[in-house]
């Protein structure tokens, strides 16, 4: 059961952080955020699916080598849900650049680098449901109200 104010956002945990050792790291501070894992899967990332899903990037010098790191092994990819989760897991990977990245933040704790930065997070200007499609089916997302769920938000908050 989906909660009617629940958005649904992507998280890939990158290469670069799997190599690193950092996937219960980074999957602890959605965790403790109160945030909500629907779906998590293991997949290796070939060219046709980065090329989709970095269309925007297609023509930028460092497309070659950002497909190469994505697809050097493969990728954690979860969707993270609860109410306004879109915008809460932007803050909580933090922007680009891992040296600018403000400490707290996933990028600002644990990255020096604009493209190894560790973690991607739907842009809420890009349709993150889009995204979900192209890397999960239907059936691989899961919806369930933890029992949390009413000592996490006020009662405004979850009223739909
Ligand atoms: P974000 O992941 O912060 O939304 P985007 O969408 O601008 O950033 O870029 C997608 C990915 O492309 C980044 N996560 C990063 O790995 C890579 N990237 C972006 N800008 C550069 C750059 N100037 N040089 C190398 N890689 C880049």
């Amino acid at each position: 059961m989906k909660h009617p104010r629940a958005e649904r956002t992507l998280v890939l945990v990158k290469p670069d952080a799997m190599q690193r050792g950092l996937l219960g790291e980074i999957i602890k501070r959605f965790e403790q955020k109160g945030l909500k894992i629907v779906g998590m899967k293991m997949m290796q990332l070939d060219r046709d699916i980065l090329a989709k899903h970095y269309a925007k990037h297609a023509d930028r010098p460092f497309f070659e080598s950002l497909v190469k790191s994505m697809s050097y092994s493969p990728v954690v990819a979860m969707v993270v849900s609860g109410i306004r989760a879109i915008g809460a897991v932007r803050i909580i990977v933090g922007p680009t650049k891992g040296y600018e990245a403000p400490a707290g933040s996933i990028r600002g704790d644990l990255s020096m680098s604009t493209q190894s930065n560790l973690a991607h997070a739907s842009d809420p200007e890009e349709d993150p449901e889009a995204e979900i499609a192209l890397f999960f089916k239907p059936e691989e997302l899961f919806e369930y109200i933890p029992i949390d769920f009413e000592i996490l938000y006020g009662d405004e908050e979850r009223a739909a």
